[in-house]
């Protein structure tokens, strides 16, 4: 089915300026994507055009302040709009000023191919379908005849093939054969590659191995309950599944959520932030804060996932061009799925939608594309006194609030989960599912070292995910420095006057003076953290700066080589941290995308994105307003394990408040269970679990009904 038509597509009657929102940075509405399409259509009515992308253009950041904090005038409600022109190479784009329905900009930029949309990518599959030469092929490999309908693809961008450089509008499209559309292709790939142009609507081009495989005749392996039952179905057990769930854990919330929502404006706990969502990088956070005591102190301007790629370790023709950047050629907005109640998310949610242009330039509608909600966060803080056996204690249970979305990369699935703490940590948790891009290999093959065999026929290559974390800080104010901080011993041997026993060790920090200075890696000898700050805002007990320290350990490092197509492209997954120098040119956009503006089809030459922004690192980015991008992600090696579907596999990042706080920031946290030790003495209960703040639906799991009731 058409992606479009399971949206809630959005027509507008009249057409004119619409309402603006109240917040500056929040998404364009409906009414106001199909006032740019309007005006976009006026602007090229000489055009045959296909839309392709319309999105807000933020506020500069100092626009964004003068209003929000100066009483200055609300900034300007600018779009961007990407289109596709019949006849023309590469995309015409431009800003629209809504307010006062304009267009401001329009260029023409050649030999730059645009973002690939969930609509490109369905086109291809029924390209593909109808070539004779397809369908040749098809039988080469030992398809039935006329089974056409039964052919699927995963319409890729071509990445870059110097064949046909950014010319055209390419698509690789990856070849799956299902033999029920119940089952999953992926246990069924084809080994051969067609090429489709887009605007040509045609396959230009197939790549065909030297070595032919056939298709297997192995059974697909698919995950739907009626497989399982196929698979693991008994006479006393039909459906075949485990009884784990047949025991829900179900979240409660008798009071309701501590949350407060004023549009996309979240009040949660002492952070207040503003929740964007745009075509590209999905959830985007911004102008994020904390309330001190009364004292509302800034932390970020703007967080986001800005880039990311998975690069594939299998070194034959073409599968080097398997190297999604999934962010910049697909967008984790466009991708996004609808979640489901009780499924995707548990407990008490409030959801957001997330509105795009279709190609026809109406607005196409994703529900429920952002969850918020809270959950259980374990122990918050907890000390009891050994000299009465622990009667003398204190424990304090924490809650977090989550703001989470899912997105669809044609196989996988990436489940983004941005968590907040009430001790003031941000968490980034990532969990990868969906399934393995697969390759044909025959029975007797050697598959070598880049991939793993995961079902007979079936071979997964190595690859990695890499994303780029961009943080643009603005902890107690606009300057700010970041630095590494490596735990390091004593450079003194034992017996040396300074370190007479040995043991000493210490935490060195070093401060990125240049952009150069801050293309650093982790490094697990030192337990590497990164620390980004203000210089100016000294600790009043430790002196040192208001830091928020950025904790991550998942940070493989790009593998593919020096001169490589992928690492030409993602020039940022070669290292763990870049810091550069905001600026507020070109409305502050300039440096948001670190593989560039238009992604798809770059050859990953020239000063663009990252290597432009780094240049010959001369830069300054002590004190002053700087935006840091982190590269993190995992090494996948497949294992059968991951077939037919992945189980989640996690893994996660943390941003911690140091010298931030005047002390622990959550002794204001109302604890469950408080006792004193004159209390203990006393025999009185004390501030006790029952009548504070516990769970009252706690129970023992094989005994009482209450725990409190001893
Ligand atoms: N992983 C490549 C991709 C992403 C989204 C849609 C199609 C293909
Ligand atoms: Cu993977």
């Amino acid at each position: 089915m058409n992606r479009l038509s399971q949206l809630a597509s959005q027509t507008v009657s009249s057409v004119g300026s619409p309402p603006a929102p109240d917040h500056p940075l929040d998404p364009l509405s409906p009414l106001e994507i199909k006032s740019v399409s309007a005006l976009v259509k006026k602007e090229y009515k000489h055009k045959t055009i296909i839309f392709n992308t319309i999105t807000l253009r933020e506020p500069i950041k100092r626009a964004y302040y003068e209003w929000k904090e100066k009483n200055g005038p609300k900034p300007p409600r600018l779009a961007y709009f990407v289109i596709v022109a019949e006849g023309d190479t590469g995309v015409h784009e431009g800003i629209v000023d809504i307010s006062n329905q304009t267009v401001i900009e329009f260029k023409h930029t050649d030999a730059v191919q645009p973002i690939l949309t969930p609509s490109d990518l369905q086109e291809t599959e029924e390209i593909v379908r109808n070539d004779p030469e397809v369908a040749r092929q098809c039988e080469i490999v030992g398809l039935p005849p006329n089974s056409m309908d039964k052919i699927y693809c995963d319409a890729w961008t071509i990445g870059y093939d110097e064949r046909w450089g950014a010319s055209r509008r390419l698509q690789q499209a990856l070849m799956y054969y299902r033999s029920d559309e119940d089952d999953s292709h992926y246990s069924h790939p084809l080994d051969f590659c067609p090429i489709v142009d887009m605007n040509a609507k045609k396959v230009i081009f197939i790549d065909i191995p030297s070595k032919r495989r056939k298709i297997s005749t192995f059974k697909h392996s698919s995950f739907h309950p009626k497989h399982i039952a196929e698979k693991f179905g008994t006479k006393e057990n039909p459906s075949g599944f485990r009884q784990d769930n047949d025991f829900p854990i179900n979240i409660t919330q008798p009071d309701g959520v501590s949350f407060k929502l004023d549009g996309h404006v979240m009040s949660w706990s002492n952070f207040k932030f503003h929740i964007g969502f745009n075509y590209r990088e999905g959830i985007v956070l911004s102008d994020m804060t904390w309330n001190d005591h009364g004292n509302v102190r800034p932390l970020f301007h703007r967080i986001s996932l800005c880039e990311m790629v998975v690069p594939y370790g299998c070194p034959d023709f073409p599968h080097q061009r398997k190297h999604a950047l999934d962010i910049g050629e697909y967008g984790a907005g466009n991708c996004t799925n609808p979640l489901a109640l009780g499924c995707d998310c548990k407990g008490v949610i409030h959801y957001m939608d997330a509105h795009f242009a279709d190609k026809n330039g109406d607005a196409a509608t994703v529900k429920n594309a952002i969850c918020i909600h809270e959950e259980d966060d374990g122990l918050l803080f907890k000390h009891s006194d050994f000299r009465d056996d622990f009667q003398t204690t204190v424990t304090t249970r924490g809650k977090k609030l989550i703001v989470s979305q899912i997105f669809t990369a044609a196989n996988y699935e990436y489940c983004l989960y941005w968590i907040f703490r009430q001790d003031g940590t941000i968490k980034l948790e990532v969990r990868l599912t969906g399934i393995l891009n697969t390759y044909v290999c025959s029975e007797d093959e050697d598959i070598g070292p880049w991939g793993t065999r995961v079902y007979p026929n079936v071979n997964a290559h190595n690859h990695q995910h890499l994303f780029s974390l961009r943080l643009h800080p603005r902890i107690d104010g606009d300057n700010n420095s970041a630095a590494t901080s490596d735990a390091r011993p004593s450079p003194h041997p034992t017996g040396s006057k300074e370190n007479k026993y040995g043991n000493g060790f210490y935490c060195e920090k070093t401060t990125f003076k240049t952009v150069g200075d801050s293309v650093t890696n982790f490094e697990s000898a030192t337990a590497r953290t990164w620390d980004i700050f203000n210089p100016n805002s000294l600790h009043k007990y430790s002196g040192k700066p208001a830091t928020y320290k950025l904790v991550s350990t998942f940070c493989s490092p790009l593998l593919a080589q020096e001169g490589s197509l992928v690492r030409k492209r993602a020039c940022w997954a070669a290292n763990t941290t870049q810091v550069i120098p905001y600026s507020d040119d070109n409305h502050g956009y300039g440096k948001l995308y670190p593989s560039g503006d238009h992604v798809a089809q770059w050859s990953g030459d020239g000063a663009i994105g990252m290597r432009e922004w780094i240049g010959e690192g001369k830069d300054k980015v002590e004190n002053t307003d700087i935006v840091f991008f982190h590269t993190f992600g995992i090494t996948h090696f497949p294992a059968p394990e991951d077939f037919p579907v992945m189980p989640t596999e996690i893994f996660d990042l943390q941003l911690r408040p140091r010298n931030i706080h005047t002390e622990n920031p959550v002794l204001d946290v109302k604890p469950s269970y408080a006792r004193t030790t004159s209390e203990v003495k006393a025999g009185k209960k004390g501030v006790d679990t029952c009548s504070l703040n516990v769970d009252k639906t706690s129970r023992l799991a094989f005994g009482e009904k209450d725990c409190c009731k001893k």
